[in-house]
């Protein structure tokens, strides 16, 4: 495996610098008393859909709730679907704004994921929409249960790295990441309570 790992003082940050890509990742970047806090009004108060895709010529419906805000009037493909954002809540903002400075990036909005128990997941992909950019920096940011955060090389599936996403902590994205790599968060019977992901992103209009 091409994975050398560093450890650095800053906050605890570890970078990980993978064949192609480049993590970097802040265990602990909330406290736990402002995660738990922003893990339920998350969990409140956003207006969690369950969305649909299609495979194989049929409607499946996505294995968690997702929700997607930011700057108005643009629009992302994902799988196959069309979002439009809802506003930033204040909440969202103050947490853009405590990762930005972080990640050295600006982001335009923030897609939501509430996998509700172990059972909720996402499959293999990438994020390489065009509208991403070529090398997009994605901030993720993680409230609630631990859940496995698994990556694969597009080419060689043999390469693989993976990585527990803990309650409070934040994960950049960058480099050559998303043209190289996929990832996923597998279906666990190991867990039954929910998770919160939250990846900010910059959308090129
Ligand atoms: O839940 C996660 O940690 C991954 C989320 C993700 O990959 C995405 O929203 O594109
Ligand atoms: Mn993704």
């Amino acid at each position: 495996m091409n994975v050398q790992g560093s450890f650095f003082d800053d906050r605890d940050a570890r970078e990980i610098s993978l064949l192609n890509g480049e993590l970097v990742y802040y265990p602990q970047f909330f406290n736990t008393v402002d995660s738990d806090d922003f893990m339920q009004k998350i969990t409140n108060t956003i207006d969690w859909k369950q969305e649909s895709m299609k495979m194989y010529g049929k409607s499946v419906l996505f294995p968690r709730l997702m929700a997607w805000h930011g700057d108005a009037t643009m629009s992302y493909r994902f799988s196959g679907n069309t979002f439009t954002p809802a506003d930033w809540t204040p909440l969202l903002l103050q947490i853009r704004d405590r990762i930005t400075p972080i990640s050295g990036h600006s982001y335009n909005s923030v897609l939501l994921n509430l996998y509700r128990n172990g059972n909720d997941a996402m499959g293999w992909h990438a994020d390489d929409e065009p509208e991403l950019g070529p090398q997009p920096v994605i901030a993720s940011v993680n409230f609630g249960a631990t859940r496995r955060f698994l990556l694969r090389y597009k080419s060689d599936h043999r390469q693989k790295y993976e990585l527990p996403l803990e309650h409070g902590s934040l994960l950049i994205m960058k480099g050559a990441l998303q043209q190289y790599w996929e990832h996923q968060v597998p279906k666990t019977t190991k867990v039954s309570t929910g998770r919160i992901n939250l990846t900010f992103r910059f959308i090129h209009p």
